[in-house]
């Protein structure tokens, strides 16, 4: 068995219900590992969401994530990268209510766009958004056996 380490972001919208969503973060079997509440600049979401430089909803999205502060967490369990975005549901809050209704985007949500939580969608990803809020941290997001130590 092995212990993943993912990138959760409590956004703006949501961060007055963030005791709630820990709770839920813990009773699904995850520990936290890390937290940091921090406020974004326009110029540091701009490198955290750098992927979608170009498209349409990048300033809104860019507006958005630096309009206040949020919490950003390092959450560890077994497939903790697939398992959390299951949790968060689908991208959209709006269809996620529909399609997802339990999904905490369906929950904390406010709109399309704020969808009040983030997840690493992969390994990579885990890497770097860990190292972009934790740059201290030794990232090993994967860590089998002995490495367990760490934790
Ligand atoms: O990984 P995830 O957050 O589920 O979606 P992404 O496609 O990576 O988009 C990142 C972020 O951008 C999303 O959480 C909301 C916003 N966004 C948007 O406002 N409009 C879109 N059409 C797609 C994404
Ligand atoms: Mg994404």
């Amino acid at each position: 068995i092995y212990v993943e380490r993912t990138l959760a972001i409590i956004k703006p919208d949501a961060v007055h219900k963030a005791e709630e969503i820990e709770d839920i973060i813990l009773r699904s079997g995850f520990a936290i590992l890390q937290k940091r509440r921090v406020h974004l600049t326009p110029e540091q979401a701009s490198d955290l969401y750098a992927e979608h430089y170009g498209k349409l909803f990048f300033p809104s999205l860019v507006a958005y994530m630096s309009s206040g502060p949020i919490i950003a967490l390092v959450i560890a369990r077994l497939q903790a990268i697939t398992y959390w975005r299951e949790l968060i549901g689908p991208t959209n809050t709006i269809k996620a209510r529909q399609t997802h209704p339990d999904c905490l985007r369906a929950i904390y949500g406010t709109d399309d766009q704020r969808n009040a939580l983030h997840g690493s969608d992969s390994f990579p990803s885990a890497q770097r958004e860990i190292r972009f809020f934790f740059p201290d941290s030794v990232v090993e997001p994967v860590a089998t056996g002995q490495a367990a130590k760490d934790y």
